[in-house]
């Protein structure tokens, strides 16, 4: 059968509505565990002579329909669901990678990420090294021996840096590594690299997948034989698995992820140009700006330029805080991809566990914030912005209660 358009297979996958009395919706199967109509159905179904479900750790149908889904979105073969982006992360990782073998980053992915594989080298001997991408001959130059995996972000978390996947993909191809891509900025709708060679895609579904700041969640796509293996391995054995309300929420916020994402984008290339040439605005980093430096990579590579704009304010942490403090429907957290505008100031916030020299060296600085462009009216979220800008003096009195709490 003919492969039907993106947008649609978002609504309708291949959820087969007769074999659930014909509701519109696919069920939730909210249950941790599956009955045996015998010891012998039992025995088989461990055995794994007879398919069919176990235990909720092992696979549920909910659940299911979900890594279905989002496999097919990434034009995938198989896909994994795990309880968190960082789950899914780790899980892979820690299937890819042994003592002593070696992965390199792209310098400045999300704060966590650059946590576990310090966890991993310090405890395990899982060796990393965080490099700029930027180059065939950068990448070749930095790989060893023990080298096992690319791993990349792009755009990267907060920079908006971004990383040519091809390039990437071929260095790899050259010298038979694996290449992983955390295509959390994006969603499978403006970005799908499998299609281009990669091996594994991850998504902090807590993101734009979920959409509505409801929920934790991570998935992955990739091969069928290694997804089988991270399931029955770091995924089984670890346990971070994915709820089947989790999945229910995430396979109804995907029906509306194109939509959703277009409308991201749009508010996000109005407002970019705002944040642009206010007085007070030192820089903005979004991957639509024609004077972005990578702005051709991006078109070439990404179907829209996202919902995220990060800008630095003029002066240092202290006036990147007031700002955030002057604001009043754009609500100051961290997670992005919500139907709400959220600001987060990176340094102290997402990326505080990187230690400073390291994350300035990434180009994470003090005065940087980071705006996730969320569905309300353009006009409205710049109204909010641009007197927040305008404050001559900011509000002390809410600044100082919030350092002494
Ligand atoms: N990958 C990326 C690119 C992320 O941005 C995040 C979370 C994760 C993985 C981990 O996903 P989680 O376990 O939270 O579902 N990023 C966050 C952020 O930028 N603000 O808060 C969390």
């Amino acid at each position: 059968m003919e492969k039907k358009e993106l947008e649609t297979r978002l609504i309708h996958g291949d959820y087969d509505r007769e074999k659930h009395y014909g509701s519109l919706t696919p069920p939730m199967y909210q249950t941790s565990t599956f009955t045996f109509d015998s010891a012998e159905q039992g025995e088989a179904r461990f055995a794994g002579d007879e398919s069919g479900y176990i235990y909720s750790r092992l696979g549920n149908p909910t659940v299911d329909m979900l890594e279905k889904k989002i496999a097919d979105l990434e034009d995938g073969e198989a896909g994994l669901a795990f309880a968190s982006g960082m789950a899914a992360v780790s899980s892979v990782l820690l299937a890819l990678l042994k003592t002593k073998e070696h992965v390199l980053v792209s310098e400045g992915v999300y704060g966590c990420t650059y946590g576990f594989l310090q966890l991993i080298e310090d405890r395990y001997g899982v060796e990393h090294h965080f490099i700029s991408m930027d180059s065939e001959e950068a990448i070749q130059g930095q790989i060893r021996d023990n080298t096992k995996v690319l791993y990349v972000e792009t755009p990267i978390n907060p920079t908006m840096k971004l990383i040519d996947l091809e390039m990437v993909i071929r260095v790899a191809k050259k010298n038979g590594l694996k290449v992983v891509v955390d295509n959390t900025f994006c969603s499978p709708y403006l970005q799908q690299p499998l299609n281009l060679g990669a091996d594994v895609v991850i998504h902090s579904a807590t993101k734009y997948i979920g959409g509505h700041g409801d929920v934790i969640a991570g998935l992955a796509v990739g091969k069928e034989e290694f997804i089988q293996e991270v399931r029955g391995t770091t995924l089984k054995d670890i346990g971070g698995v994915m709820a089947p309300f989790d999945a229910w929420l995430l396979i109804r916020g995907l029906k509306t992820l194109s939509v959703r994402m277009d409308r991201h984008c749009e508010n996000a290339a109005k407002l970019y140009e705002k944040i642009k040439t206010h007085p007070k605005v030192k820089r903005v980093v979004y991957p639509g700006d024609p004077d972005f430096v990578q702005y051709d990579l991006a078109n070439k590579q990404m179907r829209q330029p996202g919902g995220l704009i990060t800008f630095e304010v003029e002066g240092g942490k202290v006036e990147a805080q007031k700002l955030l403090n002057q604001l009043n429907m754009i609500q100051v957290a961290v997670s992005l991809g919500d139907a709400e505008t959220l600001i987060q100031h990176p340094a102290t916030m997402t990326h505080a566990v990187i230690p400073e020299e390291k994350r300035l060296g990434m180009g994470i600085t003090d005065s940087m914030l980071r705006l996730s462009v969320g569905l309300e009216s353009v006009e409205d979220i710049w109204n909010d912005l641009s007197q927040a800008l305008n404050q001559e003096k900011y509000n002390v009195e809410k600044t100082l209660a919030t350092e002494t709490k």
